[in-house]
């Protein structure tokens, strides 16, 4: 049995992703987001101003779905369009499909008009990729994931900001994709998605097979830095004690 889980190294490179962001604020949607950013919170980035996910920002750095120990401020939907417009703000949002171009879908499968499959809808993707810098977490790698094209653009990738112009490419500023594979950016050969890093016990080879499209990897590639000792006892014995991480991402 290996000394940490495929679950840790995602939350690790989830608050790497968060670590050089100064004071902003931080929105996770979803679990493994949290953690990793409640992680950078009480490790390389103090600073990151966190909220509870619905109307309050967080002086504390509580455990996951703890209720808010310290409260900070109020921040209801309505003032989160504010944050959004006025920019300092990095989302990680989940995604049902991401493109070759870093285009990302939460919105609907299959043909728009007549969809196979109807998500929850764009939902804040449009406006938080063209003003904020966000993120993507994919915690089941797959080619029905990682896909050539989009079948609905929710979240905006370079290439399509700077072809809609200085408006949508401004502050268009896709950072991270973490999945349960790997680390990437976008900035392949003409703004495509690009391999950054390897988790621990993940080939290159079985992320490009695990990829719809042709990923760019530049030569050798790092493995994912293993989380720390005092990272491991942060996520074991403070903020994820009941492992709700594993189910996310199983080892
Ligand atoms: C698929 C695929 C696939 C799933 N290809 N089929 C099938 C083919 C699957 C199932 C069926 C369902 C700022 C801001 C906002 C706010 C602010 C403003 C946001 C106020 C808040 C409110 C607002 C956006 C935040 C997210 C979305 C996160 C996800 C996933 C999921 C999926 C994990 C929940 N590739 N995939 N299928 N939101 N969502 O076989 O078929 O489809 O599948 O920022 O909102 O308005 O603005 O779970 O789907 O980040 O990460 O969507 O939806 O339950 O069950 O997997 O089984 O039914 O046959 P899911 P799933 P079947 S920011």
């Amino acid at each position: 049995m290996s000394e940490f889980t495929r679950a840790e190294v995602c939350a690790a490179a989830i608050a790497d992703a968060f670590k050089d962001d100064g004071e902003i604020f931080a929105s996770p949607m979803g679990m493994l987001p949290m953690l990793g950013v409640r992680l950078a919170k009480l490790t390389s980035n103090p600073d990151l101003v966190i909220s509870d996910g619905e109307s309050l920002f967080l002086a504390g750095t509580p455990p996951l779905f703890a209720k808010a120990d310290v409260v900070e401020g109020w921040i209801p939907f309505r003032r989160v369009f504010d944050v959004v417009a006025y920019g300092k703000r990095h989302v990680m949002m989940g995604a049902t499909q991401v493109d070759r171009h870093g285009n990302q879908n939460i919105s609907a499968i299959g043909d728009f008009a007549r969809p196979t499959r109807q998500m929850l809808g764009s939902r804040g993707a449009p406006g938080n990729t063209v003003n904020n810098r966000t993120s993507y977490w994919v915690p089941k790698h797959g080619i029905r994931v990682f896909v050539e094209q989009v079948d609905v653009v929710s979240g905006v990738g370079p290439a399509r900001a700077k072809a809609a112009g200085p408006g949508a490419s401004k502050y268009n500023d896709i950072h991270r994709i973490v999945s349960n594979l790997g680390v990437f950016d976008v900035h392949g050969p003409g703004d495509t998605v690009r391999l950054l890093s390897v988790h621990p016990g993940v080939s290159v080879d079985e992320v490009v097979a695990a990829t719809g499209f042709a990923l760019a990897v530049d030569g050798e590639v790092p493995v994912t830095r293993e989380p720390t000792e005092t990272e491991l006892m942060i996520i074991r014995n403070v903020l994820d004690p009941k492992n709700l991480r594993d189910r996310e991402v199983p080892s």
